[in-house]
């Protein structure tokens, strides 16, 4: 009795995991509900589809504050800071950013490295190469002390690709 009772559990265990494989299969996405992952990934430079050039000024107005890009376009943005002051552009989402800019106040001095932000002195240029993989809004602010408070943000809007699969990279050519 008792080993009949470990195959049967066995065999429906056996079951959940192939149904979870195939769900995960199904939505295409590796690591399913991270932030990141909603957001995208860093890019590779040698994977660049677009460049779009943003422009950053004191007013704290980024320019354009309303991108439009492709699912799995890897864009490089090349981020000018016309203005005076230091001025930076973060990637994220609406919460991510709030809770950094919240965290930027408390420590104005820090300094961020990550793939998906680009801080700029003024009269400077620098570059952020990102790769969206999930369709929806993405949010950039400048999280400056005081800048988003001022209104220094914008979205991008990543628009869906019409084939599942042709995201990734991994699409066929046929003949
Ligand atoms: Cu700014």
């Amino acid at each position: 009795m008792p080993h009949a009772f470990r195959t049967a559990s066995l065999a429906a265990l056996a079951l959940a995991l192939s149904s979870a494989m195939a769900l995960a299969v199904a939505s295409g996405s590796h690591e399913g509900g991270h932030d990141e992952a909603r957001i995208g990934e860093a890019g590779q430079s040698a994977r660049v589809s677009r460049t779009i050039n943003v422009d950053m000024v004191d007013a704290m107005r980024f320019t354009p504050s309303s991108i439009s890009v492709k699912q799995g376009e890897t864009i490089r943005f090349v981020v000018k800071n016309s203005g005076q002051v230091k001025h930076e552009l973060v990637l994220g989402t609406g919460q991510q950013l709030k809770e950094h800019y919240a965290l930027m106040l408390k420590n104005p001095e820090m300094e961020h490295a990550d793939a998906n932000q680009i801080t700029v002195a003024p009269g400077k240029t620098g570059d952020v190469i990102w790769r969206f993989t999930q369709p929806g809004k993405v949010d950039f602010a400048c999280l400056q002390p005081g800048h988003l408070d001022a209104g220094m943000k914008g979205l991008v809007n990543v628009v869906p690709v019409a084939q599942p699969g042709a995201a990734d990279g991994h699409t066929t050519h046929k003949h």
